[in-house]
């Protein structure tokens, strides 16, 4: 399966040293002095050694981030010149977008051409976005009325000051781009940063971290931890002079660190999983519609966490929708994420493929028939087959659970009136899929859906501009777009009496 494909001479320098920490402006060593390995989904062998943070080097890069805020030249700077830092940050980006793409293939799995489509200019794109609030941040002027003080005039404003120092914990699915998501809003906003990423890819934001001291991030504005979760990510959700953890994950550690985050009442936002339903009438344009269903399941291996995992499809359409998906699903070249054929990568470690295997033997143990796909790819590397699954009842495990691989439940419906109880009958509410050509059905539906994005006539729609989050237990607050900004913004009343 795995085709050995040569990385590019960058890549190759950037994985040949060991990768350390980025604390108050410096690369370093673990305080343990102890490394871990990230690996190369595709073949399985050793990518990297990277230095393994732990809760020594978080509370050195919570301290770092701390007088950063407080000391340095960081919260001196205008908003113009914080905000042209941020868009440097963007254009860096795109300047090293072969590079920061290869090591995210190489790193996560995903094909290098979805990598440059996708996650490079998107990650580019969401600092510059980021860039133009900067000198937005204003708060208002109120003439405050005060019943139990008549007579007394006043003059009252608001100020928006940046939350402070702020924990973020990101996943592997996305590792550059959740890295800018996290990052963007932040300094955006005159926060402090120590970020940790997940262990299964920790490069590209090292690369990252490189790229914020040459756009001129002063030095503790931005540490960065890799380690584990239980050690590193722990001890930054738990840190008491940490203002607030932002972190995208599953729903499980999501829970646990909003308990941990009790501590000190830190600020907490939550982005996690979701089971998204998407759901084809038989008016859509059925083709468009299968197109999207695909994308929606297959795109970065299902590793999506508003991947429309649930397919609802009006009865008379059931089977030529199916038909068309395992079409599709077949025709997906899977390979090694640096041939330039490949269209699907591996799944991005051990463990995820453990767990994606392990829901495909559920389901066929409750009754689940896989049109196409439905087994891991044989060779090297944690390679999925693209899998359409129907025979799929509302109460079936890969009916309810998020399974986070190339995996789809193909349902028919024929009540009309039941479809929004069956779109919402989910603890998640991240996304969902509308296809119809009938606008006002499209409104109706997407108005009654439970989910912080609801697409009509499309899937995978991200932009920066996009407010993106969950209902449910797919998170708190959101990401992106104007909305984000909230997260990492303390709103403070002046009163001035007259
Ligand atoms: O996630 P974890 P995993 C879902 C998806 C996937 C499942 C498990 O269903 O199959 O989660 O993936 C850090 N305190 N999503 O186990 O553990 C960890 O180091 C603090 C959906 O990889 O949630 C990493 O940086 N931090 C999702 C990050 O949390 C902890 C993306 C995510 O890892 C921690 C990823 C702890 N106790 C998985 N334990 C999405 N919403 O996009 C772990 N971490």
């Amino acid at each position: 399966m795995a085709v050995a494909v040569p990385m590019g001479e960058a890549t190759r320098r950037f994985t040949s040293a060991p990768r350390k920490l980025l604390i108050d402006g410096e690369w370093r060593e673990s305080a343990s002095g102890k490394t871990f390995d990230t690996y190369d989904p595709a073949t399985g062998t050793v990518l990297a050694s990277v230095a393994e943070g732990d809760a020594q080097d978080v509370d050195l890069a919570v301290g770092a981030a701390r007088r950063a805020l407080e000391d340095g030249p960081w919260a001196r700077l205008t908003p113009s010149e914080r905000g042209r830092i941020v868009h440097r940050v963007g254009d860096l980006i795109m300047e090293h977008a072969d590079e920061l793409a290869e090591l995210e293939t190489l790193d996560n799995g995903k094909p290098k051409a979805v990598a440059l489509a996708a996650d490079v200019p998107l990650a580019a794109d969401l600092f510059w976005y980021m860039a133009g609030w900067a000198t937005k941040l204003n708060g208002g002027t109120i003439s405050p009325s005060v019943p139990y003080m008549p007579g007394a005039e006043f003059h009252a404003y608001t100020l928006r000051e940046p939350v402070g120092v702020v924990g973020q914990i990101i996943p592997w699915n996305f590792p550059l781009l959740m890295a800018a998501w996290k990052l963007g809003p932040a300094l955006a906003t005159g926060c402090t940063v120590v970020l940790k990423p997940a262990e299964q890819t920790p490069l590209s934001a090292l690369r990252l971290g490189e790229l914020l001291l040459e756009a001129g991030v002063p030095a503790g504005v931005v540490n960065i931890v890799p380690g584990f979760g239980e050690t590193a990510g722990a001890a930054l959700a738990g840190h008491e002079r940490v203002d607030k953890v932002a972190f995208t994950g599953s729903t499980e550690v999501g829970k646990l660190i909003a308990r941990t985050a009790t501590g000190n009442l830190k600020r907490v936002s939550l982005e996690l999983g979701g089971k998204s339903p998407n759901i084809v009438f038989s008016d859509a344009d059925v083709d468009a519609a299968i197109a999207g269903a695909a994308q929606g399941i297959f795109f970065n291996q299902g590793e999506v966490c508003s991947a429309g995992s649930r397919l609802y499809v009006q009865e008379d359409q059931f089977d030529r929708v199916v038909e068309g998906l395992s079409d599709a699903a077949k025709s997906i070249r899977v390979g090694h994420g640096l041939d330039p054929e490949t269209e699907m990568g591996p799944l991005v470690s051990q463990e995820q493929f453990d767990r994606v295997t392990r829901y495909l033997a559920i389901g066929e143990q409750e009754g689940n028939r896989a049109t196409v796909g439905g087994a891991a790819v044989d060779g090297d590397g944690w390679f999925v087959q693209p899998t359409v699954l129907v025979d799929a009842e509302p109460d079936h495990t890969i009916v309810r659970e998020e399974i986070f691989g190339p995996v789809i439940a193909a349902m028919p419906f024929s009540d009309l009136d039941d479809l929004a109880r069956q779109a919402n009958d989910s603890h998640y509410g991240l996304a969902a899929g509308v296809w119809t050509r009938d606008i006002s059905k499209a409104h109706k539906l997407a108005k009654k859906i439970k989910a912080g994005t609801v697409h009509v006539n499309a899937y995978h729609v991200f932009s920066a501009e996009l407010p993106f989050g969950g209902y449910k237990q797919s998170g708190w607050g959101r990401e992106m777009g104007e909305e984000v900004l909230s997260n990492y913004l303390e709103t403070k009343s002046v009163i001035v009496g007259l």
